[in-house]
């Protein structure tokens, strides 16, 4: 029994029933009939996991038996979303829950409404993680998802008075049936204090780090199923705890504020989630999440995962971190000090084990974005681990200089240590010094990354620069978030698809077949049909379900340009008011808007006000009644994207050229049989190849364009001057026509728009405009559309997350 395998409920109504009868009996101590849908929703949820504690068990041992190279996959972010239709998909449960349920009397529906979706992650970044994490698990690839168990995630959004409002992601409160916490495999993890170096007996030196404060690191441990493949991998979230309760004697003194306050401060670290993505702000707390997390994950990968007699000169072997960007790479230390502090290593052979250990994908090319660490706050909290940056800097210049020697300009521009405007360390830098390979998420972003934002480097070392473009799972975002499609497709094709997505090829012949594509509408038609009922009772907004569905999701910035997309609908509504062109000219359109502003971003918030401003107007005038609508539901998630996506008609990816890493969402349109409207940038460069120029929408700017305006000085108030629709366009913006008179409140977003425009949005004005009216007459054909949007899907099989896998596996990891 101790080693045994476990036993499985029967697979069948029967068993399914019994289980989760008995979870709702001895589990939540409750009877069907006094049960809450919560207690409903956990005892199913736990019957589910029942279902794949077997395969769970079965997979940690088969690991720890054969010692495969692991995937370390260290991440800041793992935006989940929710877990059990996931879990019921990945298990083959999903028929037989239903039926168990409707036999208790319950609608599974509720229960899975019931679920709050982890939001451990601000927006790409984030959910990336977790498409790979599937992937990995549905591959059989060993891989262990390492980041932090935020009590709080990324905000719930709320509008008032059409501005958001932040609500605090309380997603624990009731109850998480998901996770394993593990006390017995909690980490100490230490800050502050002092270095001291002694010389040994044998003349070697030493280095003790005396730290003056420590917290616990408890792990939650959480099941990646893969899709039906009995693998199930593990997340290992961690949260922090404080070392002792409260201290007893200043309690008994009385002061009991103060006698919690060590407690306080330690359990703060893993307390929420940051809202920002891109503008990093140089945070003490942020960085000490980052290092929690990451010395809780090196301690737990080497001192309890490998074998005791383990010889860390393998340690590649057996790990690869890789690096989800900058936030945990201050990992690159940690592991030298472990090697050359803890376990006696000399400084050269500590370097070539780490050096092999870690990889680097950066996500971004926002300068800005890049994170940096001053040296006074590095060295406070981790002053160890700054002597060791300055060290690793060091040998690395030594390096530089003899390959280019007299060339000091080169060696200040390649320092890891930045002098202006203070003293600080570049994380991205060193991140790239230390990793076998680093590599960028799209195509173009790969290039940029090299000649832009690292051109130093990839002339040191070419070999070291890489591509893996971003994908996406398709058992979450086609299978699961889109039943009715998914059905034609196996009705079709078979249901290989799920685990071989390039096997959507074998659809395209069906885009001439005439019957398909009446099906096909069909289900698009439906989906329209389920989305409009959910924003009803969700967001009370009435639209129309016949319209075309274009549709702009994901965070709030001012490089992907939701400004744009907003002048579009009032120049579309200022056509039609100003009496230039008959409403019923209009191609009936919804247009839907989900994003979320980082709090502290004000203008991405005035952007916000502005949209949901508009569409108080848009939506009560009877002017463009059945012709234009604007639905912005609050609260953007991954939740809500599952019922978005399967229902759009034109997918909106129109950042500024040379901004977008990559985008992932485009990917999901696109593979959910919507045509894009997009820039030459991130990965719409390679969806267009792939689905042909004729069935992709392209404007705008090229990025070597954009180079060349800025190079020339772009004025955006002569772009306003020149062009008589963007004049009369931002002129009925400027007048106050949607805020009732109230020309101050929207100052913020037009007088940027005229005298800054930082991603020339007035520039690709007339080129969207243009680019919208090719959709337009687009739409008005069905049947060349719905051909369109089928031979999108049939040629997006690519953008599966697990093609991502295999490029990573084979460039970057050889696991
Ligand atoms: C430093 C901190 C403030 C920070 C936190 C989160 C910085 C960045 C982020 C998140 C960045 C992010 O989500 N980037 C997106 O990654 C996607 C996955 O690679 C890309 O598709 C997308 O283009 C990129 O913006």
């Amino acid at each position: 029994l101790a080693s045994g395998p476990v036993v499985q409920p029967a697979p069948t109504v029967d068993g399914f029933v019994e289980t989760f009868l008995g979870e709702l009996n001895y589990g939540q101590g409750t009877l069907l009939s006094q049960s809450t849908v919560n207690d409903q929703y956990l005892a199913l949820a736990r019957t589910v996991r029942r279902y794949l504690m077997a395969d769970w068990l079965e997979t940690g041992t088969r690991r720890r038996q054969t010692q495969q190279k692991t995937v370390g996959y260290l991440s800041a972010e793992y935006l989940l979303g929710r877990q059990l239709g996931n879990n019921l998909l990945a298990t083959n449960l999903q028929d037989i829950a239903q039926v168990a349920m409707e036999r208790c009397g319950i609608d599974i529906a509720t229960l899975r409404a019931q679920e709050v979706e982890p939001g451990l992650g601000n927006g790409g970044l984030g959910r990336l993680a977790a498409c790979f994490v599937d992937s990995l698990a549905t591959m059989d690839v060993p891989c262990i998802g390492y980041g932090i168990r935020y009590e709080y995630g990324i905000f719930r959004q709320t509008f008032e008075a059409d501005r958001q409002v932040e609500v605090p992601d309380s997603w624990l409160s009731l109850g998480n049936p998901w996770e394993f916490p593990h006390p017995e495999r909690q980490v100490l993890v230490s800050f502050g204090g002092s270095t001291e170096t002694t010389t040994d007996a044998d003349g070697r030196e030493r280095c003790t780090w005396t730290p003056d404060w420590q917290v616990i690191g408890m792990p939650y441990h959480y099941m990646v199923p893969g899709h039906r493949n009995g693998v199930v991998n593990t997340l290992r979230l961690w949260s922090a705890r404080a070392t002792q309760a409260f201290d007893l004697q200043i309690f008994n003194s009385g002061d009991y504020a103060q006698a919690v306050r060590a407690q306080t401060t330690a359990e703060n670290i893993s307390k929420v989630l940051y809202p920002e993505d891109s503008t990093p702000q140089g945070k003490e707390l942020r960085l000490q999440q980052q290092y929690f997390f990451v010395a809780c994950s090196l301690h737990d990968f080497i001192d309890n995962t490998l074998p005791a007699d383990f010889d860390l000169r393998r340690l590649h072997q057996r790990i690869i971190f890789q690096l989800n960007d900058t936030h945990p790479v201050i990992a690159i230390p940690e592991l030298m000090r472990i090697l050359v502090d803890r376990k006696g290593f000399a400084w050269d052979e500590a370097w070539e084990i780490t050096q092999k250990c870690f990889a680097y994908t950066c996500h971004t090319l926002l300068p800005e974005a890049l994170e940096v660490w001053s040296a006074e706050l590095l060295g406070r909290l981790l002053p160890r681990h700054l002597e060791i940056i300055y060290r690793i800097n060091e040998e690395f210049l030594e390096e530089v200089r003899e390959a280019h020697p007299g060339d000091e300009m080169l060696v200040r521009r390649m320092s890891i240590i930045a002098e202006h405007p203070e003293r600080a360390v570049r994380m991205a830098y060193l991140a790239t010094v230390a990793a076998s390979k680093v590599n960028g998420v799209a195509e173009l972003h790969s290039q940029l990354l090299r000649d832009k934002v690292l051109p130093d480097f990839s002339r040191l070392w070419p070999e070291k620069f890489t591509n893996v473009t971003n994908g996406v799972t398709p058992r979450r975002f086609v299978r699961l978030a889109n039943r009715r499609l998914s059905d034609l497709l196996t009705e079709t094709i078979g249901d290989g698809w799920v685990t071989d997505l390039d096997r959507l090829r074998e659809l395209e012949p069906y885009a001439d077949d005439a019957g398909f594509r009446e099906q096909f509408r069909a289900v698009k038609q439906a989906n329209k049909e389920r989305l409009t009922t959910l924003l009803r009772v969700r967001d009370g907004l009435e639209l129309p379900p016949e319209a075309m569905l274009d549709v702009m999701v994901k965070r709030l910035h001012e490089y992907k340009r939701q400004t744009l997309k907003l002048l579009h609908i009032v120049s579309l509504y200022d056509d039609v008011v100003s009496g230039r062109v008959p409403a019923e000219q209009v191609t009936p359109r919804t247009f839907v808007f989900g994003a979320k502003a980082a709090p502290g971003y004000h203008l991405a918030k005035e952007i916000i006000f502005l949209i949901n401003a508009v569409a108080d107007v848009v939506n009560a005038d009877p002017a463009v009644a059945g012709r234009l609508s604007v639905a912005f539901p609050a609260n953007y998630n991954v939740t809500l994207a599952e019922k978005l996506i399967p229902a759009a008609d034109l997918s909106e990816q129109i950042s500024l050229a040379g901004k977008e890493a990559s985008g992932t969402g485009n990917m999901k349109f696109a593979l959910n049989g919507a045509l894009t409207i997009g820039t030459d940038d991130g990965a719409n460069v390679e969806i267009r190849r792939l689905v042909g120029d004729e069935h992709f929408f392209l404007f705008g700017m090229t990025e070597p364009e954009v180079e060349e305006l800025t190079a020339r000085g772009y004025t955006p108030s002569a772009v306003y001057e020149s062009d008589p629709q963007l004049r009369s366009t931002i002129d009925l913006l400027a007048s106050g026509h949607f805020t009732g008179g109230d020309r101050q409140a929207v100052a913020p977003v037009v007088d940027n728009l005229l005298h800054q425009d930082s991603f020339m949005v007035l520039a690709d004005f007339r080129a969207y405009l243009d680019a919208q009216a090719r959709v337009d007459a687009a739409y008005a054909d069905p049947d060349a559309w719905s051909r369109s949007a089928i031979l999108n899907v049939a040629r997006s099989g690519y953008f599966s997350s697990d093609r991502s896998m295999r490029d990573y596996l084979e460039r970057i990891w050889h696991a």
